[in-house]
C-alpha cells in the first residue's frame, strides 16, 4: 500500500515564529522533491475567515463563544482539501491549528472541554510542533501588539493551556501523534535546523490512516 502524504502542525505563541518555520519548511520539503502544501489557520481568505480577520483586527465585536466557533468553522470548510492532499502523497503543513483556538479561548474563561468539542473529528496531526517563548521576548520581535490578543498577561495563559494540551496528547499514551516542545527563542536558522530534524522521518510518508481528534 503507497504512503499517505505527513501531517505537520506548528503551533505556539505569538511572533514565537510559526509563519518564519512553516515557510522554510515548505521550502526544505520543495528542497527535498517533495510535495507539499502550507496551510494558514485562520485561513482569512473565506467567508468566514473574513469574519474573523476583521474581529481581530478589532473592526467588529463578536460574543466569545460565537468566535470560537468561527474559527472551528474555519478548520471544518479546509478538511476536504486537507484529506485529499494528504491522500495523493502530499505533505500538509499548518500554521497554526486546533490547539491555538482551544488555547486562546480557554484563556478567556470559557471551559477547556467546551472550547474542545467543536473541534473533536477533525484530522489528527501525525506531528505537533510547539514553539515556545517568553513573552518577553516575543514583545521584541516586529509587529507584536498591533492584534487583540496579543497581551502579555494573555500570552502567559495561552501559553499555560498550550503546556497542557501537550502533556495530554504526549502523555495520554493515546494514538493521537506526537508533540514536540521547541525552544523558539533561539536563532531561526537552529530552529529551523530543529524542526526538519522531527519533521525528516516523515516527510516521504507515513503508514496508517489517519487519526482523528481526540
Ligand atoms: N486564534 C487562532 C484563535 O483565537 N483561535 C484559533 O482557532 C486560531 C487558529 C491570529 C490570532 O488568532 C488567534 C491566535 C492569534 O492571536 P495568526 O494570524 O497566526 O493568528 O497570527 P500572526 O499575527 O500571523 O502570527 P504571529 O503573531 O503568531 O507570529 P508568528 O507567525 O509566530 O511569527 P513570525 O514568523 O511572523 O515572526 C514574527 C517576527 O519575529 C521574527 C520574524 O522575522 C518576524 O519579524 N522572528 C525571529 N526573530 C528572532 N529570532 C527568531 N528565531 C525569529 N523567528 C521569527
Ligand atoms: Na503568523
Amino acid at each position: 500500500m503507497s504512503k499517505r502524504g505527513p501531517f505537520i502542525v506548528i503551533e505556539g505563541l505569538d511572533r514565537s515564529g510559526k509563519s518564519t518555520q512553516t515557510a522554510l519548511l515548505l521550502a526544505r520539503f520543495e528542497a527535498s522533491g517533495i510535495p507539499a502544501k502550507l496551510l494558514k489557520f485562520p485561513d482569512r481568505t473565506t467567508a468566514i475567515g473574513q469574519m474573523i480577520d476583521s474581529y481581530l483586527k478589532s473592526t467588529s465585536e463578536l460574543d466569545d463563544r460565537a468566535i470560537h466557533l468561527l474559527f472551528s468553522a474555519n478548520r471544518w470548510e479546509l478538511v476536504s482539501t486537507i484529506e485529499q492532499l494528504l491522500a495523493v502523497g502530499t505533505a500538509v503543513i499548518c500554521d497554526r491549528y486546533a490547539f491555538s483556538g482551544i488555547a486562546f479561548s480557554a484563556s478567556k474563561g470559557i471551559s477547556y472541554e467546551w472550547c474542545r468539542a467543536p473541534d473533536v473529528g477533525l484530522p489528527a496531526p501525525d506531528l505537533s510542533l510547539f514553539l515556545d517563548i517568553s513573552p518577553e521576548a516575543a514583545k521584541t520581535r516586529g509587529g507584536y501588539g498591533e492584534e487583540r490578543y496579543e497581551k502579555e498577561e494573555m500570552q502567559r495563559r495561552v501559553g499555560e493551556v498550550f503546556r497542557r494540551i501537550g502533556k495530554e496528547i504526549d502523555g495520554g499514551g493515546r494514538e493521537d501523534g506526537r508533540w514536540v516542545n521547541i525552544d523558539a527563542g533561539k536563532e531561526k536558522e537552529v530552529v529551523e535546523g530543529e524542526v526538519w530534524a522531527l519533521v525528516e522521518p516523515l516527510a516521504r510518508g507515513v503508514e496508517g490512516p489517519l487519526r482523528r481528534l481526540w
